[in-house]
């Protein structure tokens, strides 16, 4: 399987982080996509190829051009404003201030188009999320040519990443980006599996009308993770894409074998749904070791649910999301690769 790697993920570095009212390392580091490299290097997965440019079009098909335009100069219009560090979001529209104005001082855009305030806006992010987003088309595009599967380490991720909101260290929703460029390239179904830790927000709001992207995500029950205020089993779509949005929330302290039988769900679903495409927002924060999350997975679960995607059969986009576990990152996201690689054949 090939990897699609840009070294522009370095330029997302920021400093700070807001974790359980400390101010921390980011969890979301550089460090993650060297080691998940490394590992792809020395377990011959496949080659390593550079992205292609792709301009804003992909981007602007599924976010908000308001909001695009705030991030590309968040930072430099947050140091000409005198601030210091890096831009962070500390007052939002919430339920009793849901005014449609946008306001005009840096600071109060941060906060319009913020979902969370953990994710900082640091100078080099949009450069790294436009990287990012052309490691998720070129993945794409190696599929729709005809590769039965592809690998897109990204960084920044993207799940939470709404049609104008960032948070959840996410920025530009790539995994949207890469269906709906899937889409306008000739598929007429695309199926979008997200088994990160963490329920994708962004990609459910994304598509949560329609009826062409079929949206699962299996994931830690909002009611007790973030992000908190979507992920619920009955958010199920609305209008013509009722039935397509399908979430499967799990307690704390799931193992393998719950998972799996949410799991087994999904891929049931997707069989159903008759998909051309499968695109895998592919987090292992589901591990057992990881700082943030509460499910049990170990190392060996990762290679045998590649296994299971690969019985799918279907020509398949894994886009890197989350996994803070630094030391076992590579291993994991490289065993959900190899498992498929293997079972595919
Ligand atoms: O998949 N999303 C993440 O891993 C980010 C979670 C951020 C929690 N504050
Ligand atoms: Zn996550």
């Amino acid at each position: 399987m090939h990897t699609v790697y840009s070294d522009k993920h370095k330029l997302r570095d920021a400093k700070i982080e807001i974790h359980e009212g400390k101010v921390v390392a980011p969890f979301e580091c550089p460090r993650r996509a060297e080691i998940i490299l490394a590992r792809v290097i020395s377990e011959q997965l496949g080659d390593v190829v550079e992205p292609e440019f792709y301009n804003l079009e992909p981007v602007l098909a599924v976010h908000d051009a308001g909001f695009v335009q705030f991030l590309e100069t968040c930072a430099s219009d947050w140091a000409a404003a005198g601030f210091a560090g890096e831009a962070i979001a500390n007052c939002w529209p919430t339920r009793t201030m849901n005014s449609p104005h946008i306001p005009e001082m840096i600071e109060g855009k941060v906060g319009y188009y913020a979902l969370a305030s953990e994710t900082t806006v640091s100078e080099g992010t949009w450069e790294a999320a436009l990287a990012s987003k052309d490691v998720a088309l070129t993945a794409t595009e190696l599929v729709l040519d005809g590769q039965r599967a592809a690998f897109g380490l990204c960084r920044p991720p993207g799940h939470h990443a709404a049609s104008d909101q960032f948070g959840g260290y996410c920025f530009l929703n790539n995994a949207a980006i890469a269906a709906q460029h899937a889409l306008e390239k000739g598929a007429k179904k695309v199926a979008i599996l997200d088994v990160d830790f963490h329920h994708g927000n962004g990609t459910q709001q994304i598509f949560y009308g329609r009826d062409d992207v079929l949206f699962l995500s299996i994931h830690g029950d909002p009611m007790e993770a973030f992000p908190y205020f979507l992920g619920h089993a009955d958010e199920e779509g609305q209008g013509s894409g009722q039935g397509y949005n399908v979430n499967y929330p799990l307690a704390s302290g799931a193992t393998y074998e719950v998972w799996k039988a949410a799991l087994e769900q999904a891929l049931a679903r997707i069989r159903e749904y008759k998909a051309d495409v499968l695109i895998v927002s592919l987090g292992v924060d589901t591990f057992e070791d990881d700082p943030i999350s509460f499910f049990k997975l170990e190392s060996d679960d990762f290679t045998d649910y590649g296994g299971m995607l690969a019985a799918l059969d279907l020509p398949t986009v894994f886009l890197l999301e989350g996994g803070y576990a630094v030391e076992q990152v590579g291993i994991n996201v490289v065993n959900v690769l190899q498992g498929f690689d293997r079972a595919a054949g």
